[in-house]
């Protein structure tokens, strides 16, 4: 294997490439070979200053993520920091690429840097539930003062280093790839008249008074306030930037950061962050690979169709948008205009790349916009086969049975990020491998499920909610359970959303095995959801505030035999114990390939708070030992709610987590 860390000399400035593909995440040999590196360049009398690159695509992007679940490895990146930061010839960080995380810390600890034009930078540690540990909490407020620091590190966003406030990250920019390593050895070569400039010394950050400073802490602390506890802490070690001295600022920081990597919800989003990559893997041989999908053509004119124009106009493509009726043609493209327009009063998309994306929309009839597509879907119901290029795949608005693939949105399909690929029973592998790559081109999240309409987001919801109804026949309040999920970080609990659904539709697709299918229950009493006030809530003044009804508790009990009730305790780990158990059947049943796909869906499509990392996750996390014994404590006659699936009474016999549930 190549050298991670490659070091040369070149009219005495020591060049310290790192190359570990695909973004030099600085992973244990990383750190130890450019340490390594550092040390012995800092000692050889040729060499008068030091430039630190990264190979390929980027400047390191951060540190290697999935170290963190393994034990910490010196030398650690604060060391780096530190050994760089204090060394007595100029370092100079040379910049492309995506400079993110620990990278970014790695270059703030460098004396100067100098970067290509199309840079990006940020500190997207919050993202992972955790805060920069290597410097970025105590420098970055240095160098751009509170304000940024504490917008960079709070949003966690990629940010442009040529455009201000970012632009004072780099000493100089680059606008050509091919001139930046000839600039960056001139750079160093100035750089050494200059000598070291240890950002930890420097106060540009500064130039508000401390008072003013502390305020913007303060109110960020408010909006940081939330279930995240990475957004708390980020706020109190920038605050710590100003009210202490560097290096106990650092060890605030690295306490901060060690609480934080062992939480929770760390463990939750760094799982979230290696499931959605998983999830959408594409062969390298596909064809058409992403980047080569340019023109999609899409045929019908219904609101699927209009919502799938708008996503993959805004993902950058070319649509030619088959419709057979003319008057619809017409009515379709306003569709679109309006929502761009939307997306442009929303502040989401400028007037010029709205405009930009309506010149790329063409409208016509289905034979003559297939012509020249790279890419067909089919987004309607009811199209004859006959219509269609033998692989077409289907943009389906409900299940429906897809005999080759079917792409079943998350509504709305323009703003979803869910995409769910179903493999038809005659679907081909190249058929499938082309409609995640086409998924992933239209920046969405692809998920493979293996079915012939059923989805996984389908099957853990309606698991979700025959759990809640279950729960409510053992004596369970739905406030107490809508309650219990709300504070766990549910945003639409069950018996809200149904009411906001409508009763009398939902009570009539429902399915219950063995007990009370309430939504029809309360349908019948003329209690039909939010629109006429009444369903498992009423519903008062023009907001339509929910509010508990003793008379739809009434209806409960008139209804239900006496029970003994369920323990508030127990309610959220029974949910979960039923959609684990839901989980488990899919991988099983090979509708899912594995647990972490399940948790993407419920994540990506369904509003699970991403940091608590989906259902399967989070049961993981509670502890699977204890859910199933929570579940063998439920009794109730739908045996495939609360008796353990046998995978997943296998994972607790053997004491594994829920990577090992896949196929
Ligand atoms: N660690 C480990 N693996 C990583 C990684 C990382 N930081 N970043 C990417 N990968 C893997 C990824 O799993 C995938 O693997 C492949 O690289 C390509 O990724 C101390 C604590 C850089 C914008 O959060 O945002 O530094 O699937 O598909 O679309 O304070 O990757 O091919 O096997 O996303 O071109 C902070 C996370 C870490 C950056 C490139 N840094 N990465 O996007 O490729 S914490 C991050 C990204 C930290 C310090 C703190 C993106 C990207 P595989 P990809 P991409």
């Amino acid at each position: 294997m190549a050298e991670v860390v490659q070091c040369s000399v070149h009219e005495g400035v020591a060049v310290v490439s790192i190359n570990h593909p695909p973004v030099n995440a600085l992973a244990w040999q990383v750190r130890d070979s450019l340490l390594t590196a550092l040390e012995c360049a800092e000692m050889d009398s040729e060499v008068r200053a030091i430039l630190i690159a990264g190979a390929g695509k980027t400047f390191p992007a951060g540190a290697d993520i999935a170290e963190f679940d393994m034990p910490r490895k010196e030398p650690w990146l604060p060391q780096i920091c530190t050994q760089i930061e204090m060394c007595r010839k100029p370092v100079v960080a040379e910049l492309h690429g995506t400079v993110l995380g620990g990278g970014f810390e790695l270059a703030l600890a460098c004396h100067y840097r100098i970067g290509l034009r199309s840079t990006r930078v940020g500190l997207p540690e919050v993202k992972l539930g955790l805060i920069p540990g290597a410097g970025g909490t105590q420098r970055t407020p240095r160098l751009v003062g509170a304000k940024v620091a504490l917008d960079m590190i709070l949003s966690g966003r990629m940010l442009p280093l040529d455009q201000a406030p970012y632009r004072i990250f780099a000493d100089r920019l680059v606008v050509e790839p091919e001139d930046l390593r000839a600039a960056a050895l001139e750079f160093c070569h100035e750089a050494v008249s200059k000598g070291p400039r240890p950002s930890c010394e420097r106060r540009e950050g500064f130039a508000d008074p401390v008072a003013t400073q502390l305020e913007l802490t303060k109110r960020a602390a408010d909006e940081a306030d939330g279930p995240e506890n990475a957004r708390r802490e980020a706020v109190a070690a920038v605050e710590a930037a100003f009210l202490l001295p560097f290096d106990a600022g650092c060890a605030f920081e690295e306490a901060a950061f060690a609480d934080l990597v062992a939480s929770d919800q760390s463990k939750a989003l760094r799982h979230a962050f290696f499931a959605e990559r998983r999830a959408a893997k594409v062969a390298q041989s596909v064809d058409p690979h992403p980047s080569q999908i340019k023109t999609l053509a899409i045929l019908g004119g219904g609101m699927l169709a209009s919502q799938l124009a708008v996503a993959a106009l805004n993902a950058g493509l070319a649509v030619r948008w088959g419709i057979a009726d003319s008057d619809r043609r017409i009515a379709a493209w306003t569709d679109v205009e309006d929502s761009l327009e939307d997306a442009v009063s929303a502040g989401d998309l400028t007037k010029q790349v709205a405009n930009d994306a309506l010149k790329r929309l063409i409208c016509g009839t289905m034979p003559d916009m297939i012509k020249n597509a790279d890419f067909v879907i089919r987004a309607a119901e009811g199209l004859q086969r006959s219509d269609m290029a033998e692989d077409v795949v289907c943009a389906i608005a409900v299940a429906e049975n897809v005999d080759q693939i079917g792409l079943r949105f998350a509504r709305p399909a323009h703003l979803s990020r869910l995409v769910e690929v179903i493999e038809g029973p005659r679907a081909r592998p190249d058929q499938l491998e082309s409609a995640i790559a086409l998924v992933k081109r239209l920046g969405k999240q692809p998920v493979h499920v293996r079915s012939s309409g059923e989805t996984i987001g389908g099957r853990m919801m309606a698991a979700l909610h025959r759990a809640a109804d279950a729960l409510v026949d053992l004596g369970a309040s739905p406030y107490d359970i809508d309650d219990a999920l709300t504070k766990w970080g549910l945003e639409l609990p069950p018996f809200l959303q149904r009411d906001a659904t409508g009763l009398r539709i939902v009570g009539r697709v429902e399915r219950r095995e063995g007990g009370m299918n309430w939504s029809a229950v309360l349908a019948q009493a003329g209690r039909t959801g939010r629109a006429s006030r009444q369903g498992f809530y009423s519903y008062l003044g023009d907001a339509a505030t929910p509010v508990h009804d003793d008379k739809a508790l009434t209806l409960f009990d008139k209804h239900r035999a006496d029970t003994n009730g369920v323990k508030k305790t127990d309610i959220v780990p029974l949910i979960l114990g039923a959609m684990v158990n839901e989980g488990a059947r899919l991988v099983d049943e090979h509708v899912a390939a594995c647990a972490s796909d399940i948790d993407v869906v419920m994540m990506t499509g369904h509003q699970f708070p991403r940091w608590r990392g989906g259902p399967m996750k989070a049961a993981e996390l509670h502890g699977l030992f204890r859910v199933a014994r929570t579940m063998q404590g439920a009794n109730h006659p739908d045996k495939a709610l609360w008796v353990p699936h046998p995978r997943l009474a296998a994972l607790v016999r053997n004491g594994e987590g829920i990577e090992a549930l896949t196929n």
